[in-house]
């Protein structure tokens, strides 16, 4: 029994299962749980980790829906989908007690965290040759988002068996980059410095990633042009996203 489990006049707490459930309807859509023993440094006596992930363009068409319900929404912030993130945590959880702790995957979080290999732990996906990890839904077109540090209990959903979908795929990816920044076999690591390189001399891959269209694994879930140039340059795809919405 936790000690804290009645906390805010005396109501109960939501459980990480709960609280996945209220963040999912803005797009935090996919989500695991990773064992917490690791994670002493980032709350003593952890056993549980949460990881929050948003899968395709949900969370990105809410933040759009939100926006254009409030356009005070466009100015005043630097990350403007973090931040929207951060609302949403806000309102799902607003009074963590002492015995939670929210990091979410944002530049300005006080503490940095490794989120593709704890959400590998939590069952949200396997490593890719793109570099990403790989949802089994959602493919490359997931987006990590937050982590809950919990000392509650809960049995950890991951990692997932298996080698991942890369093993037997003959690598569309590949071939689509034109800055062979993706390794020739399938245990390769993508290399993010021919990546970086090849970004500050192509216009294609400043504002897309031709590799990241190529893997079919969830490509349903692609995001749009848009959305991809946000994430992939912040300064001109912050731009053009403030452009599209402004009335
Ligand atoms: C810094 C950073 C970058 C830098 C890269 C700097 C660098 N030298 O690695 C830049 C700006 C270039 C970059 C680019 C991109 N990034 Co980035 N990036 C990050 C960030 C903030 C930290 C990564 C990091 O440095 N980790 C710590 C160091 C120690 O890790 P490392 O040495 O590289 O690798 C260690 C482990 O991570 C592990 N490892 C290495 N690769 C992989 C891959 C997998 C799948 C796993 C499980 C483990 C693993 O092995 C290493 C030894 O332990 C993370 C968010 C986060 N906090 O995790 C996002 C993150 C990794 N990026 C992400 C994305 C999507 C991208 C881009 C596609 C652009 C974009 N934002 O849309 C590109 C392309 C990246 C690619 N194909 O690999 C996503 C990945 C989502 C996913 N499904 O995996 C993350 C998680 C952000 C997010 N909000 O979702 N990124
Ligand atoms: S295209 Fe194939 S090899 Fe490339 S990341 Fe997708 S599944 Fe892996
Ligand atoms: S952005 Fe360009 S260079 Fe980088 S992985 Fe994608 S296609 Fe390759």
């Amino acid at each position: 029994m936790l000690e804290h489990s009645l906390h805010n006049d005396q109501l109960p707490e939501p459980t990480l299962a709960e609280l996945a459930a209220r963040l999912a309807p803005v797009g935090l859509n996919a989500w695991g749980i990773a064992d917490g023993a690791p994670w002493q440094d980032i709350l003593p006596g952890c056993r549980s980790v949460l990881v929050l992930g948003s899968g395709g363009p949900t969370l990105w068409q809410a933040l759009n829906d939100a926006v254009r319900a409030d356009q005070g929404l466009l100015d005043g912030h630097l990350h403007p989908l973090d931040d929207f993130v951060a609302r949403a945590i806000a309102e799902a959880d607003p009074s963590p007690p002492p015995y939670r702790r929210w990091l979410r995957c944002a530049g300005d979080e006080a503490q940095q965290i490794d989120f593709r290999s704890l959400a590998q732990a939590a069952g949200l996906g396997h490593p890719s040759r793109l570099g990403l990890l790989l949802h089994p839904e959602y493919g490359p077109w997931l987006g990590l988002r937050a982590a809950c540090f919990s000392q509650e209990d809960v049995r950890p959903t991951g990692p997932l068996r298996g080698l991942g979908p890369c093993l037997n795929c003959p690598a569309p990816c590949m071939c689509a980059c034109p800055g062979n920044a993706v390794p020739a076999a399938s245990w390769g690591r993508f290399s993010i410095l021919k990546c970086s390189a090849f970004r500050k001399i192509s216009t294609p891959c400043r504002i897309g990633c031709d590799a990241r269209r190529a893997c079919p694994e969830g490509a349903q879930h692609a995001y749009d042009a848009l959305e991809l140039h946000y994430h992939q340059d912040k300064r001109s795809g912050r731009v053009a996203w403030r452009r599209s919405l402004r009335t």
